[in-house]
C-alpha cells in the first residue's frame, strides 16, 4: 500500500537540497534557513566526504536542521542513515543501491519517505516494485561533489522511464544549477536536487529562487 501521496512527493522534489556539513561554505544552519527562505522544498542531510561530523556531533547537527525544516515545514530526509532517521523520526530517507533493503528499510520506517538512487532501467523497476516512493537520477551532468559517482547520462533514463509510461516521482541530480534545471524537468524529471548549487552559493537564498523560477517557467 501507497502511503504517501505521489502528488505531494513531486511537489516536495521541485527544488530538493541537500547537503552536510563539509558541503557548506557558510553555517550550514544558516545556509539551510536561507535556502528555504529562497524557495528549497525538501531537505536531505548528507554528512559525507572529508571532515564529515560522526556520532553524538553528527546527531547534533541533524537535530539542529531537522528543526529548521519543521519551523519552515518542509520535510526533513537522512541519507543512509536508517539508525539516526529512525532516532530523529525524520520523514524519510534516501538510500544508494549500496545501502539497506528497501523492504528492511519500510519496516523500520513505515509511513515514511524513502527514495532510491537509480542508474538503470532494471535497477528503476525494482525500486519501484518494492514501493519507492521517489528515484534520484544521476549524475545528470559533471559534478565533483560525489567521488564515486557513476559516469555521466544526461537525461537518457529519466525519458526512458517515462516514455515506459511509469509515473514514479523523479529527481534529477549531479551537477544541476539554474542554468541547466529546466532541461532537467522538461526530460519527465518532477524536480532538481543540488547540493553546490545551493551550499556553495554566496546567497543561498538566491540560488533556491533562482532554481525554483528555473523551473517553475518549464
Ligand atoms: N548523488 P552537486 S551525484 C549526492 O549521481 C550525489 O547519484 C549523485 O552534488 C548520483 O549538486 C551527487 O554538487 C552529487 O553536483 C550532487
Amino acid at each position: 500500500m501507497q502511503l504517501i501521496n505521489k502528488e505531494q512527493v513531486k511537489d516536495w522534489l521541485s527544488v530538493y537540497f541537500i547537503m552536510g556539513s563539509p558541503n557548506c561554505r557558510k553555517d550550514p544552519k544558516e545556509t539551510l534557513e536561507e535556502a528555504i527562505e529562497g524557495g528549497a522544498t525538501l531537505f536531505q542531510f548528507r554528512e559525507k566526504g572529508a571532515n564529515a561530523l560522526t556520532g553524538e556531533k553528527k546527531w547534533m547537527l541533524a537535530a539542529e536542521l531537522q528543526d529548521v525544516c519543521r519551523r519552515q515545514a518542509i520535510p526533513f530526509l537522512v541519507n543512509d542513515d536508517i539508525e539516526l532517521a529512525v532516532k530523529l523520526e525524520a520523514d524519510g530517507v534516501h538510500i544508494g543501491q549500496e545501502d539497506a533493503a528497501l523492504s528492511d528499510v519500510r519496516k523500520r520506517l513505515p509511513g515514511r519517505i524513502i527514495g532510491v538512487s537509480v542508474h538503470t532501467m532494471e535497477e528503476a523497476i525494482k525500486a519501484i516494485d518494492e514501493g519507492a516512493d521517489y528515484l534520484g537520477i544521476g549524475p545528470v551532468f559533471p559534478t565533483a561533489t560525489k567521488a564515486d559517482a557513476q559516469p555521466v547520462q544526461g537525461t537518457k533514463l529519466i525519458e526512458e522511464i517515462r516514455s515506459a509510461g511509469l509515473s514514479i516521482p523523479i529527481v534529477g541530480i549531479g551537477g544541476i544549477q539554474a542554468e541547466n534545471a529546466a532541461q532537467v524537468v522538461s526530460s519527465g524529471a518532477d524536480g532538481v536536487s543540488v547540493i553546490t548549487a545551493i551550499s556553495q552559493a554566496a546567497s543561498p537564498r538566491e540560488a533556491a529562487a533562482q532554481l525554483k523560477k528555473a523551473i517553475l517557467e518549464n
